[in-house]
């Protein structure tokens, strides 16, 4: 089936993807986090993408979190099945071998703010605001923004901005380490764009590793998490990667890695 909410390009090893429905703010209902969830399934799979990008349509909002009026008369039982789905969906991004960067390009409210957290490099734009508007709702984050958020910029930030359900601007989501960096609205795609090709170009096997050597690391302790990365570190020597790499190295030329 066509996706209705999710649009997808693929281009040089790099898939934007952008959440498509600009009058709703690109809110989340659970039909979109169904083709998101197809979507970047697919191009987990696809072995000519390196690297996504996520966005939201229009010039106003990523996503301005998850449906309210979708949500509104849930009941305990579908509601939590919703924040399943959602978490569903943040955990697959975790997972993935691909690093997904997300072009904050206005509101990232609620759900929207915890699918940014989901990904691995945030960049916002100048006129972005970021906040977790739930208890105004009478309800809270759902797709893991209080184990993100938290674990992100520390317990104590991230309590004053869940109980407060404030929004912040995205300096000051800088200055919090919430995001990695503010650009101009008229540059994000560009400077996120340039992020991707940049990593696309790097040996995917050893971007992916160390993405899970990362993401899995922080649940260990310090010294498992040494000895998860030596053991990958390990692995990658039976690549034609590390061979392609460390040879391009000696002979002073530029490595073509094949992802093998
Ligand atoms: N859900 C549904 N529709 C939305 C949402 C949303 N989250 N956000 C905006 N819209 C819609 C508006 O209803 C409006 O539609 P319509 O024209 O049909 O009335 C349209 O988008 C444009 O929005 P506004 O007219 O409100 O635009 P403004 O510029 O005046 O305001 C705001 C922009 C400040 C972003 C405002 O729209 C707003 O406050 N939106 C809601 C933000 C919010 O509270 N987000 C958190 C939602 S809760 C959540 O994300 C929980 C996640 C975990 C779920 C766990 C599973 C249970």
């Amino acid at each position: 089936m066509e996706n209705q909410n999710i649009l997808c390009e693929i281009a040089e090893g790099v898939a934007t993807v952008t959440v498509n429905r600009p009058a709703s703010l690109n809110a989340l209902n659970s039909q979109v986090l169904k083709e998101l969830e197809c979507t970047l399934y697919k191009l987990e799979q696809d072995p000519a993408v390196r690297v996504v990008i996520l966005t939201g349509a229009g010039e106003k909002a990523f996503v301005a979190g998850a449906d309210i009026k979708e949500m509104a008369d849930m009941s305990s039982f579908e509601g939590h099945r919703f924040a399943l789905q959602g978490q569903r969906v943040m955990l697959f991004m975790e997972k993935m071998t691909k690093p997904v960067i997300a072009a904050v390009n206005g509101y990232a409210l609620g759900g929207g703010l915890e699918l940014a957290l989901a990904c691995d490099v945030i960049y916002a734009s100048d006129n972005a605001k970021l906040g977790f508007p739930e208890v105004t709702l009478g309800i809270i984050p759902g797709f893991g923004g209080t184990q993100n958020l938290s674990r992100l910029i520390g317990p104590n930030r991230a309590k004053e901005l869940i109980y407060s359900g404030r929004m912040i601007n995205a300096q000051k989501a800088l200055a919090w380490g919430v995001v990695n960096e503010v650009v101009a609205q008229a540059e994000l795609a560009a400077k996120a764009l340039e992020l991707a090709r940049e990593i696309a170009k790097n040996g995917s096997l050893g971007v992916g590793y160390a993405k899970n050597a990362i993401v899995n690391g922080l649940n260990m302790t310090k010294e498992d998490g040494f000895r998860y990365e030596s053991s990958l570190f390990g692995v990658l020597f039976a690549t034609e990667d590390q061979k392609e790499g460390m040879g391009a190295f000696v002979e002073k030329r530029k490595a073509q890695f094949r992802g093998k």
